[in-house]
């Protein structure tokens, strides 16, 4: 795991250079480079490996991914969406280089990555390349990432079309799980996984998801700004509609429990530490187990 990291960071590194003018592509960097946990390249690249692939033709797609998911951090801090000062334990990319910057280095990110995809992937044929982009623009978008976003706004003011049970869902579904589905589902076309294995591995993407945020919802309460680098508690003052705030802390964490298991259960199947390190690592901060 540390070494994907290490490789990760390197490429994320080396893809994006410097240059004129200056300030959009170190607001770029700026958060891209700060520590985070890298899970969803990781698990795009140990998907192509358990699927018997190189990971090497899989480095594009998974900085890419990674590139996305920074820009959604980035643009989720800012003061009109959830107003974060803190992000990987350093100021949010706005309280360093102001908000239209941080506002345009998001954008910037978000339309660097596929072009990364098209013109780096250069050892997987074009018909790949294509099916690559296409999924990164479906859960990129307004029926995924961004519907995830919007119906979360929403239901921080109390406007809820839904019931609460379905609006949660819909927002741990699109805002987190889509770019885990993003992740594996990339790794599989690279691996040219057939039909059946995509769809396994996509349930396991979105179970894996849904775990995540219920987890990210335990962590906001239990946890600290030193463990996280980001302000904690937030949710709870804001009153917002989480995992715990709906079901209460135990059963969040027996929900927990129950994903991570048959998280266990479906890539236990291919065999794969690092998937397994992955579901250890929340279970174990979580569940104490
Ligand atoms: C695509 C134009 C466009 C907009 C995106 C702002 C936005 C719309 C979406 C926000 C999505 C968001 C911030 C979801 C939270 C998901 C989540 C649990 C993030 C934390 O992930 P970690 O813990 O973070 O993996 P690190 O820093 O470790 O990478």
């Amino acid at each position: 795991m540390k070494e994907l990291i290490k490789l990760i960071d390197a490429k994320l590194d080396e893809f994006i250079q410097i240059s004129y003018p200056e300030e959009i592509f170190k607001s770029m960097k700026y958060t891209l480079i700060l520590p985070g946990k890298r899970l969803r390249p990781v698990m795009c690249l140990e998907t192509v490996r358990m699927l018997g692939e190189d990971i090497n033709i899989a480095i594009p797609t998974a900085c890419a991914i990674e590139m996305l998911h920074v820009q959604s951090l980035i643009h989720d801090d800012l003061p009109c969406m959830d107003n974060d000062d803190f992000r990987r334990g350093e100021p949010s990319n706005h309280k360093v280089f102001g908000e239209a910057n941080a506002v345009l280095a998001g954008d910037a990110l978000l339309t660097f990555a596929p072009q990364l995809i098209i013109e780096k992937s250069t050892d997987l044929p074009d018909s790949t390349v294509l099916k690559l982009v296409h999924e990164y623009t479906k859960f990129a978008g307004a029926y995924a990432l961004i519907a995830g976003q919007v119906v979360d706004i929403e239901s921080e003011n109390g406007n809820l079309v839904k019931s609460p049970q379905e609006t949660l869902e819909f927002i741990h579904m699109n805002k987190t799980a889509a770019l885990f589905r993003l992740a594996i589902r990339s790794g599989a076309i690279i691996a040219n996984a057939d039909e059946v294995v995509l769809n396994k591995l996509d349930v396991f993407a979105q179970k894996f998801g849904l775990a995540f945020q219920i987890y990210d919802d335990i962590m906001d309460e239990i946890s600290s700004f030193e463990e996280l680098g980001k302000t904690v508690g937030k949710d709870k003052k804001s009153g917002k509609l989480t995992y715990v705030s709906l079901y209460g802390l135990d059963e969040a964490k027996q929900k927990l429990r129950l994903l991570i298991q048959e998280c266990y259960d479906i890539v236990n199947e291919y065999g794969s530490t690092i998937f397994e390190q992955i579901l250890d690592k929340l279970k174990e901060r979580v569940l104490g187990v």
